[in-house]
């Protein structure tokens, strides 16, 4: 702009021009560096423009010569640039198969602003575009041009990104088109042999495996191209690990040509397919990796892939393990990327290292806003205990969901919204056009590695077949299928982009086809005559039937002294809410004799002790820092300044970190975090908590499919400890039962743990059990019952020494009880809250002979410790009766799971019994009266006291 003499300078400006002047001042107003330097420089020098200067009521003045008219149309047509930036998407071409309505939108429409396209050509482009490029001349073109930008076959959607930073950076990406891939000659080639090598591969198992399934990726091809893109990235990057998780759409082939799967493996899994009526849904019987293995389509895989320049580096591709259950490897898929970004090797917090592994999470777009688990991992991904630097999401979007089409799907525009409630920037593209999605691939991962941020791609194409190969899509979506029907693949339409740029020539495609389809056949040819026999189903490892009763855990008293020593030292000056910190400073003693260890200090201890044995920690949950019951106080609030200091952090003995965080509100998001941290790494305790142990079943599909079936399926190694608030003490149908039966039934081939544990010494030889087999081949998950008033009764609280002596003991026999062994007539076995409930009563009545009485407790039910129970019983010549107790419903808490067991080794001249609550649909009743006469009734049975409690309760 010239800037002439202040005589002169505003009379330069007419009509529009002091519109756009006006505006401008107001920005400066605002902000000075909000405009244009040479503006700024203008207004810094003269003030305001001479027409908006005062005129006695500080109004502003049409300024003569410019009609209000004028002003409008800039306005407008400044409204009309916002637009298109805005809504750009609402006619963007986007859709490979164009939908059958309309794809007009009056918002990127000029007549809706009153604007001709003579209107439009008397605006310089500058008034309504600052950043216009020179070719760019008038409103018109500015038009015109932004709609190519925003409206082609990439649309964006970043109105919902509230931080200006990040706005502006994609919105200069966009306008300059700097985010753009620009492929020469070579690289389009490249990119054409790539959608070939897809294409062909889908076309190889069509024509070789006829009528078998493979979820197709045709349609999306372009996702293949996109992966690689995004890999050979992050490798030049030297970033370690990319940890991927998608669903059974296109998995064969992101398996051959991302994970480097090699056919002949891939083609040999369908050879041994069995009957196609047999198999599930989703696939055929595919090889092994645990012991019961899996469909061909949920297996994952990983390769190393070595940086071209530089041999020492390489990254890991990782694709994950996946059950049928759409999304729910999502959170799994984080928790690997947290675990590969953490460094857990000292004391205090872990040191995360974004740049180190990112995730990328492939989406359906019937699944994405339709199953909870994505809402549940999107809130996750800020999260300090959560956050991985920023996932890339795709939706692999092929308008249908199976038969249902999108308006039965979803209530949004598009399948991607859900995104926008967490300031995901989303890309709509084209899948037809794959140098557009190869650039939205490059604008994604800039922006993570910028903002490190969530981006997620709408990869819009179709779906070739019905949603496998042997449903026909016709009967329900005739319209679309007609469309694909007629519609060339996406190689064919690069291919004719390429020969009309003159980049291959007329043949060429032919040839590079005709060498990818005999590449296929040479491969598989020789697959046939090399190929291995039937598979055995393999037998479970030695280390999995490991009982891991011999581990040590005991621990110096010398040693638990000083830990718990370091435990109660804070910083200087840093001031603890007193009432806490009074209660806390009473553990001082607690291991001196004649004090006891209670609940909360033995988990403390317990986990003081894993850290100086150099083994890292992570626990969360809902409230996990201070506790649901207020017990863990692991995090300390500064009542001065709000700091926060954990003990554990201060503790001079620990050799690796300690991560404690309050979790979201959610389950299965984060028992699969946690699951899948714990995989990653397997040198850690990884402990997840529920609030109360009801609530977990709102996880259940990661309990179900992942954290108990993992390792027979897939191989795969967890030793995530669930800790499960559980006990009846009158709080109503929830907060009572943490559906102890649901872990056992699910109980098998030494899957996991499960326990319940009535003493803190138990429960810290426990924790150091789990810790001590974290990363071996003996790992294996904890489902712990976990108590919640029990936490503070002198009970459950033990001597110092039997931390420091001893082990866990799988079953534990009541002190003071079956000493008489040729009296002893009944035993009575449970486990958990209700065995400390039959002790309390026994002190009750001391006087009372209770020669005739022995009680064990089980307090681990799986593995149930047989050989030890049978030993015992051995022990009285005179038994009678073996009675299970159990606080929950007969058909609930380990009655059903124990009862074939006790019926085995009970001997036949003994009765086998059951004490407990009769079979309820609900687990516990509302009314806190009810329940104590309930609980009095079962506790007289057993101990055969003067009857308590309700007589109609009968079994
Ligand atoms: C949790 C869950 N519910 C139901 C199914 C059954 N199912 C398998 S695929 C599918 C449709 C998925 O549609 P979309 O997410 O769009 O992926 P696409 O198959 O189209 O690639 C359904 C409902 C499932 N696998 N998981």
């Amino acid at each position: 702009m010239n800037i002439g003499s202040k005589e002169n300078i505003w009379e330069q400006f007419h009509g529009p021009n002091m519109g756009y002047i006006e505006e401008q001042y107001d920005l400066y107003l605002e902000d000075p560096a909000r405009v244009d330097a040479s503006l700024k420089e203008m207004f810094d020098t003269y003030g305001a423009p001479d027409w908006l200067k005062s005129d006695g009521g500080g109004q502003t003045t049409t300024p003569q010569g410019a009609s209000a008219n004028d002003v409008k149309k800039v306005t407008s047509a400044m409204k009309l640039v916002e637009a298109i930036r805005r809504d750009g998407h609402m006619e963007a071409d986007i859709y490979a198969i164009p939908p059958q309505e309309d794809r007009y939108s009056p918002l990127l429409d000029p007549k809706t602003y009153g604007l001709s396209e003579e209107d439009l050509k008397s605006i310089p482009a500058s008034w309504i575009w600052e950043e216009a490029p020179a070719s760019v001349q008038d409103g018109l073109e500015v038009v015109h041009e932004l709609k190519e930008k925003y409206a082609g076959k990439i649309s964006f959607e970043v109105d919902h990104v509230h931080n200006d930073a990040e706005r502006e950076w994609i919105q200069d990406k966009i306008e300059t088109g700097s985010y753009r891939v620009s492929l020469d000659g070579n690289a389009k080639k490249q990119l054409l042999q790539e959608l070939t090598e897809v294409e062909g591969f889908e076309h190889f198992l069509a024509k070789t495996f006829v009528a078998q399934k493979r979820f197709s990726i045709e349609g999306l091809d372009v996702m293949v191209p996109m992966l690689n893109h995004m890999v050979q990235k992050a490798n030049a990057e030297k970033t370690k690990n990319i940890m991927m998780g998608m669903a059974h759409r296109g998995r064969l082939n992101v398996l051959a040509h991302i994970l480097g799967k090699p056919y002949d493996n891939i083609f040999s899994e369908f050879h041994h397919a069995p009957n196609k009526e047999l198999v599930p849904s989703e696939g055929s019987m595919g090889i092994n990796y645990g012991w019961t293995g899996d469909v061909k389509y949920h297996f994952g895989a990983s390769r190393e892939l070595k940086n071209g320049q530089e041999e020492e580096h390489s990254t890991k591709v990782t694709l994950a393990h996946n059950p049928s259950h759409l999304e729910f490897v999502d959170p799994v898929v984080e928790g690997f990327t947290r675990a590969a970004q953490d460094d857990r090797s000292e004391r205090g917090e872990v040191v995360q290292d974004t740049s180190k592994a990112f995730s990328i999470l492939i989406h359906g777009d019937a699944a994405f806003p339709g199953e909870g688990v994505v809402a549940e991992t999107l809130n996750m991904s800020d999260l300090p205990g959560y956050r991985s630097g920023g996932s890339i999401h795709i939706i692999a979007n092929n308008l249908l969901g199976f038969t249902t089409g999108q308006s039965d799907g979803r209530s949004t525009r598009y399948a991607s919204d859900l995104a926008k409630g967490y300031e995901i920037p989303i890309v709509h593209v084209n899948a037809d056009d794959p140098e557009a999605c190869l650039s939205a691939v490059q604008l994604a991962y800039e922006y993570r590695q910028k903002f490190h941020k969530d981006f997620l791609i709408d990869l819009v194409g179709y779906r070739r077949y019905g949603h496998n190969e042997m449903d026909e899509p016709r009967s329900t979506q005739p319209y679309l299928y007609k469309a694909i029907d007629n519609h060339p693949t996406v190689a064919n339409v690069y291919k004719d982009q390429l020969i009309a740029q003159q980049v291959i020539g007329d043949d060429d495609f032919t040839q590079i086809k005709e060498d990818v389809d005999k590449k296929l056949r040479d491969i598989y040819e020789n697959m046939k005559e090399n190929e291995a026999g039937e598979r055995e189903v393999e037998k479970l490892p030695e280390a999995v039937e490991s009982t891991l009763e011999d581990i040590e855990t005991a621990v110096p008293l010398e040693e638990l002294k000083q830990l718990n020593k370091g435990l109660l030292e804070r910083p200087d000056n840093f001031n603890v809410f007193k009432k806490l910190e009074k209660i806390l400073q009473r553990r001082e003693n607690a291991l001196e004799e004649g004090n006891k260890v209670d609940w909360a200090l033995g988990e403390s201890l317990a986990f003081a002790s894993i850290l100086a044995d150099g083994k890292p920690i992570r626990l969360t949950g809902q409230d996990s820092e201070r506790g649901t019951f207020a017990h863990r106080h692991l995090v300390l609030h500064d009542v001065e300044n709000g700091s926060t200091y954990c003990p554990m952090h201060g503790l001079e003995q620990a050799k690796a970190s300690f991560s404690i965080h309050n979790s979201p509100l959610n389950e299965t998001g984060v028992i699969g975090f946690e699951y899948g941290y714990s995989v990653e790494a397997p040198e850690a305790l990884v402990l997840w908590e529920a609030q109360y142990g009801d609530f977990a079943n709102a996880g259940q599909v990661i309990i179900d499919q992942f954290i108990s079936a993992g390792r027979a399926k897939w191989g795969e190694k967890s030793s995530l400890v669930m800790l499960l608030p559980h006990g009846y003490e009158g709080q109503g149908p929830e907060h009572s039962s943490a559906r102890l039966e649901r872990y056992l039934t699910l109980s098998a081939e030494h899957n996991w743990t499960v326990a319940n544990v009535t003493s803190s010494a138990q429960y810290f030889h426990l924790l150091r059990r789990q810790a001590a087999i974290g990363g071996k081949d003996e790992a294996r998950p904890l489902v712990l019952m976990t108590p919640k008033s029990l936490i503070r009764n002198q009970r459950v609280a033990s001597d110092g020494k039997w931390l420091s002596e001893g082990k866990f003991e799988p079953l534990v026999e009541q002190p003071g009880l079956g000493k008489n062994e040729e009296a002893v007539t009944r035993v009575v076995i449970g486990s958990g809250k209700v065995m400390v409930d039959l002790e309390d009563a026994i002190d009750n009545a001391k006087d009372a002979d209770w020669d005739w009485l022995h009680i064990l407790r089980a307090e681990q039910i799986y593995p149930f410790p047989e050989e030890k129970l049978q030993s015992i019983l051995e022990r009285f010549p005179n038994l009678e009766e073996v009675m299970w107790i159990q606080e929950e419903p007969r058909n609930m808490g380990a009655w059903d799971f124990v009862k074939e067991i006790l019926h085995d080794i009970v001997k036949d001249n003994n009765e086998l019994g059951y004490i407990g609550r009769p079979h309820r649909s609900s687990p516990a009743v509302g009314e806190p009266n009810i329940h104590k006469t309930e609980q009095n009734r079962i506790i007289h049975e057993a101990l055969k006291l003067s009857k308590g409690g309700d007589s109609n309760e009968g079994n």
